[in-house]
């Protein structure tokens, strides 16, 4: 569904080019961390001793990446090496790189199409500050870009200024942004909002909803309410939800998302501010052991700085080629 962002043409290609370098530069202090460690390890050595196995373990543990996922790729060097497929220390960093190519590859989970003529209702939701009314007006100007008529939704009624940064991106990307007063019950603001987004036969709508700490019960039930009131409204939506992680958070992203997963499920992840973060390597982390796609990755505050991810872009940029 998302190939419409991937426009061909010249301009693009310089476009896609520019974002490329930036995520590279933005990735830079993670490559620091993680790959060029790896690299003073590996390049050099002889052989593939025990010691060298223990630092390996060390580096991949402290570049972010989690528990489970470091003894995971432990194990399947182990494996290697005892196969004799890996008999050189340069072989286990070609190694790693298509392991965590084929974690980052994660299939589809249970989205949902609109029915034709229906809009396309996205929802996003994350802890405080993640990014989540930035990236609507980010996503906003990707579907302008594509042709889409987008309509943005108020649903942080929790504060006014909340409303109004909606409002600016809105202008910003050329969107319509549907709110009602601060204060108001998200659910029925979502609710209005799709009447009009079907009487106007709005492409894609967006719901921006207030930050909340994944351990307070009573607002994980008003997102579940949302969430059950837009599907009241209009059958089958949202047939998406995006969960915003901070990337600077590191390993608390992974707690964070498995507890707003069980309140809805999440069909995709959105990884912000991995512009300038050391902690890029939670990426992985993130898609091995929730298995659920990442769709953007965010590298600015600005309205172009987000783009969809994709697997080998990313194992490229931590990596170099
Ligand atoms: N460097 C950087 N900053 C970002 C990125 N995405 C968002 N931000 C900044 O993060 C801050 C919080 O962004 P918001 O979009 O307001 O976050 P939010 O999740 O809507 O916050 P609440 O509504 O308070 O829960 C802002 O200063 C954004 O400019 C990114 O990819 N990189
Ligand atoms: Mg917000």
């Amino acid at each position: 569904m998302f190939k419409i962002f991937q426009r061909k043409g010249k301009e693009n290609r310089e476009e896609k080019e520019g974002f490329l370098a930036r995520l590279r530069q933005g990735l830079s202090k993670t490559r620091a961390g993680f790959t060029e460690r790896l690299d003073q390890l590996l390049l050099g050595k002889k052989e593939i001793s025990d010691d060298l196995l223990e630092e390996l373990e060390e580096v991949l543990f402290t570049s972010d990446l989690g528990v489970m996922t470091t003894q995971e790729l432990i194990r399947r060097v182990e494996e290697g090496v005892q196969r004799k497929e890996l008999d050189k220390p340069d072989k286990v960093r070609e190694a790693l790189k298509d392991q965590i190519r084929l974690f980052l590859d994660v299939p589809e989970v249970a989205r949902k199409d609109p029915a034709p003529g229906e809009p396309l209702v996205i929802m996003m939701i994350g802890v405080n500050g993640v990014g989540k009314t930035t990236t609507i007006g980010k996503i906003a100007h990707l579907f302008r870009g594509a042709g889409k008529s987008v309509m943005l939704v108020a649903g942080d009624t929790f504060r006014a200024a909340a409303i109004e940064q909606l409002q600016i991106w809105g202008e910003r990307a050329g969107a319509e942004v549907v709110k009602q007063k601060e204060g108001s019950d998200p659910s029925a603001v979502v609710y209005d909002a799709l009447s009009a987004a079907l009487s106007r036969k709005t492409d894609v709508v967006l719901i921006d909803t207030a930050g909340r700490l994944h351990t307070k019960a009573n607002l994980m039930e008003e997102l579940e309410k949302t969430y059950r009131i837009a599907g009241k409204r209009l059958p089958g939506s949202p047939h998406e939800v995006w969960l915003v992680l901070d990337a600077t958070t590191g390993q608390s992203a992974i707690a964070q998302a498995e507890t707003f997963n069980k309140a809805l499920q999440v069909t995709g992840i959105i990884l912000t501010k991995l512009d300038g973060t050391a902690k890029g390597g939670i990426v992985i982390g993130i898609c091995h052991h929730l298995k659920i796609p990442i769709r953007f990755v965010g590298i600015g505050e600005k309205l172009d700085d987000l783009r969809p991810f994709d697997a080998k872009e990313f194992v490229d940029a931590i990596f170099g080629t």
